[in-house]
C-alpha cells in the first residue's frame, strides 16, 4: 500500500486531522491504494472506462443517451435495508423506538472485525462532499472513504465533491467521517464480480460523535452516505441542537403571472410521486403560471434575520425511482435524464437505451431486463426493479429554479404533508396554526402498498415522513418541532394533501400529476392571504368555488365533494390510530400533541 496516503496533482491538503483518520482507516480496510477524488471530468471519465471494462457498468448508446450508463447490482442488493439500519447513541432512549438502537461500543466491537482488511485488493476512494453549496452557511462538508467506484462517482452526481471541497475545509475545518464498504475484499489473484456486496450488512450511525460506518451493500440510500444517513439521520441530530430542521422534503417555487414568487417545501412518504410534484408543469389553462424545482427529496431549512424560514437543497443531482416516470408523469425528469445519468437496475433496449415499467404505454417487443434476462412482455416479470434508480445532475432539469444554489436558502411560505390515502383524508386542508400543523405531520400516515409488506391497504405513521430518517427519538422531534415555531415570527402556512382517495370502485378521484397546480395555486393565494376557504372541524379548506378549474371538466362539483368529504366517524377510528402512534412514543411525546387530539375529538362532535 502507498502508505503516504496523500492526494496528487492539484491538491492541497493541509488538514492533519483529516489525513491522519484518512491513514487511520486505510491501516483498518488495507485497501491496494488510496486515490483522493478531485471531483473533476477526467476523473470520473477514468473511473467510468475502468468500471465499463469490469463490467460494472454498460455504455448506453451514445446517440440515444450520452455518456450515460446502466448498472446491475447483485439481486440481493436493490434497496435501503431499514431492518441493518442503526443508530447508535449511548442512551436507547435518544435514539428513540422509531430506530434500531444499538450500544455504540458494542456496535463498533462488531464493525471493527468486519472493516479489517475489508478493501484488500481494492481501491480506497476519499470523497470530499458538501451538502448544500460550498461555503454557504447551511452548508456541511463530509468525507466518505469508499472501496466501491460506483459509489464514487454516483457522489460526484448527488453532492459537490472534490478538491474544492477539501479547499473549504482549511486546516482545521469540521467534516462528518463516512466510512463505506462493499465487504468484499478480493485475494490475489481472485476474479471480481461487476457488483461486489456482503451479504452481511450494518448501516450504523454514531449521532454523539457524527460519524457513518456502512458495511456490505453498494445500493443507493445504504452507501450514497450524504443522502439519507448524513442529511437525514446525522443532520437531524445536528438540527436538533444547534436550532433548525433536517427535512425528507421537496422545495418548490410558484411564480404567477405577475411575477410574484412563493416557495413551498413537502414532506411524503416514499413512492408518493415526490419528484413528479417537484417538477410538475402547470396545465395549459394557468398560461404565465411557473412551477420551479429547488430539491425533490431534502431540505435543511433555518430560521433567517428576516423571521422567515429559510431552506436549501443539500443534493446536488436526484436519484429517483425510475418505473411510472414518462413523458405523462414528468416530462421535466424525462428532459433531466437525456445525457450523463448513472441507471440501476433498469431494463435495457436491444438499441442500447433504457426502459422501465411505464416510460411507455407499450413495452418494446424485447428487452434485456435488470438482471441480464432475455424478457419479452407477458413473460411474467418486471423489466426493470421496481426500486430502479436513475441517477441525474440536478444541473439538466428544465424546471431548476433560478434560486436553487443561493447560499441564503429561497424563504418558505408553506410546509405540505401528504400521504397515500384511499378514504378518510381530504384532498386538502389547512391547519388553524402551527401546533395543530405539527399535529397533523405527526399523524401523516400512509396506506402499504403491496409490494412492500404484502398486506394491501394497512396504514403506516410515517410522521412529517420522517420514520425512517429521523436519527432521534421521534418525540423529542416533535418536541423541536414544536419549537421551532417560535423561532421565526412568520412561521409557513402548514396544509396537508391527499392525491390518492378512492371512490367505492376504487378509482381515483383526483387525476393528480399536473391538475396538482389547482392545489397548490390555492395553497399559493391562502399564503398571500386570498384565497376563500370554510372553516370545518379539521382545518380551513376550500369550498368548490375556491379552486380555478378552468380546462378541467372532470372534476364536478360532486367530485369535489366526495374528495373533500370528512367523515366523523371515520375520522374517530382515526383518532384511535393515532393514540396507537402516540402511545408508543412513551413520556417523550410533547403534552401539546394529545391536548390536539383531544381538541380535535371534541369538535368532531359538534
Ligand atoms: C428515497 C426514499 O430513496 O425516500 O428517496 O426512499
Ligand atoms: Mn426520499
Amino acid at each position: 500500500m502507498n502508505t503516504t496516503a496523500l492526494p496528487t496533482v492539484g491538491y492541497t491538503l493541509n488538514h492533519p486531522r483529516l489525513q491522519n483518520w484518512v491513514l487511520e482507516m486505510a491501516s483498518l480496510c488495507k485497501p491496494e491504494r488510496i486515490h483522493w477524488c478531485d471531483g473533476s471530468q477526467e476523473e470520473a471519465d477514468r473511473l467510468i472506462t475502468e468500471m465499463v471494462s469490469a463490467g460494472t457498468l454498460i455504455r448506453l448508446n451514445p446517440e440515444k443517451r450520452p455518456n450515460s450508463f446502466l448498472a446491475r447490482s447483485d439481486s440481493s442488493d436493490v434497496a435501503r435495508m431499514e431492518d441493518r439500519t442503526f443508530v447508535c447513541p449511548k442512551d436507547p432512549k435518544a435514539a428513540g423506538p422509531n430506530n434500531n438502537w444499538m450500544e455504540p461500543e458494542k456496535a463498533r466491537a462488531e464493525l471493527r472485525p468486519l472493516f479489517d482488511g475489508c478493501m484488500k485488493g481494492r481501491t480506497m476512494y476519499v470523497v470530499p462532499f458538501s451538502m448544500g453549496p460550498i461555503g454557504s452557511p447551511f452548508s456541511h462538508i463530509g468525507v466518505e472513504l469508499t472501496d466501491s467506484p460506483y459509489v464514487a462517482v454516483s457522489m460526484r452526481v448527488m453532492t459537490r465533491m472534490g478538491k474544492d471541497v477539501v479547499a473549504a475545509l482549511g486546516t482545521d475545518g469540521e467534516f462528518v467521517p463516512c466510512v463505506h464498504s462493499v465487504g468484499a475484499p478480493l485475494a490475489p489473484g481472485q476474479k471480481d464480480v461487476s457488483w461486489p456486496c456482503n451479504e452481511t450488512k450494518y448501516i450504523c450511525h454514531f449521532p454523539e460523535s457524527r460519524e457513518i460506518w456502512s458495511f456490505g451493500s453498494g445500493y443507493g440510500g445504504n452507501a450514497l452516505l450524504g443522502k439519507k444517513c448524513f442529511a437525514l439521520r446525522i443532520a437531524s441530530n445536528m438540527a436538533k441542537d444547534e436550532g433548525w430542521l433536517a427535512e425528507h422534503m421537496l422545495i418548490l417555487g410558484l411564480e404567477s403571472p405577475q411575477g410574484e414568487k412563493r416557495y413551498v417545501a413537502a414532506a411524503f412518504p416514499s413512492a408518493c410521486g415526490k419528484t413528479n410534484l417537484a417538477m410538475l408543469i402547470p396545465p395549459q389553462a394557468f398560461d404565465g403560471w411557473k412551477v420551479t424545482t429547488v430539491g425533490d427529496d431534502i431540505a435543511w431549512i433555518k430560521p433567517g434575520k428576516d423571521g422567515r424560514f429559510h431552506a436549501i437543497n443539500p443534493e446536488y443531482g436526484y436519484f429517483g425511482v425510475a418505473p411510472g416516470t414518462s413523458e405523462h408523469t414528468n416530462p421535466n425528469a424525462i428532459a433531466t435524464l437525456k445525457a450523463n445519468c448513472i441507471f440501476t437496475n433498469v431494463a435495457l433496449t436491444p438499441d442500447g437505451d433504457v426502459w422501465w415499467e411505464g416510460l411507455t404505454k407499450e413495452p418494446p417487443a424485447e428487452l434485456i431486463d435488470w438482471e441480464g434476462k432475455a424478457w419479452t412482455p407477458g413473460c411474467g416479470r418486471k423489466a426493470a426493479h421496481p426500486n430502479s434508480r436513475f441517477t441525474a445532475p440536478a444541473s439538466q432539469c428544465p424546471s431548476l429554479d433560478p434560486s436553487w444554489e443561493d447560499p441564503k436558502g429561497v424563504p418558505v411560505d408553506a410546509f405540505i404533508f401528504g400521504g397515500r390515502r384511499s378514504k378518510t383524508v381530504p384532498l386538502v386542508m389547512q391547519a388553524f396554526n402551527w401546533s395543530y400543523g405539527v399535529y397533523m405531520a405527526a399523524t401523516m400516515g400512509s396506506e402499504t402498498t403491496a409490494a412492500a409488506t404484502g398486506k394491501v391497504g394497512q396504514i403506516r405513521r410515517d410522521p412529517m415522513a420522517m420514520l425512517p430518517f429521523c436519527g432521534y427519538h421521534m418525540g423529542d422531534y416533535f418536541d423541536h418541532w414544536l419549537d421551532m415555531g417560535h423561532k421565526v415570527y412568520n412561521p409557513p402556512r402548514v396544509f396537508c394533501v391527499n392525491w390518492f382517495r378512492t371512490n367505492d370502485k376504487g378509482e381515483f378521484l383526483w387525476p393528480g400529476f399536473g391538475e396538482n397546480m389547482r392545489v397548490l395555486k390555492w395553497i399559493f393565494e391562502r399564503v398571500s392571504g386570498r384565497a376563500g376557504a370554510r372553516q370545518i372541524q379539521l382545518g380551513w379548506m376550500p369550498g368548490y368555488e375556491d379552486i380555478d378549474w378552468t380546462g378541467l371538466d372532470e372534476v364536478t362539483e360532486a367530485k369535489f365533494d366526495e374528495l373533500m368529504d370528512v367523515d366523523a366517524k371515520a375520522w374517530k377510528e382515526e383518532l384511535a390510530l393515532h393514540d396507537e402512534f402516540f402511545s408508543s412514543l412513551g413520556d417523550k411525546l410533547p403534552r401539546e400533541l394529545p391536548l390536539q387530539r383531544e381538541l380535535l375529538e371534541r369538535t368532531l362532535d359538534r
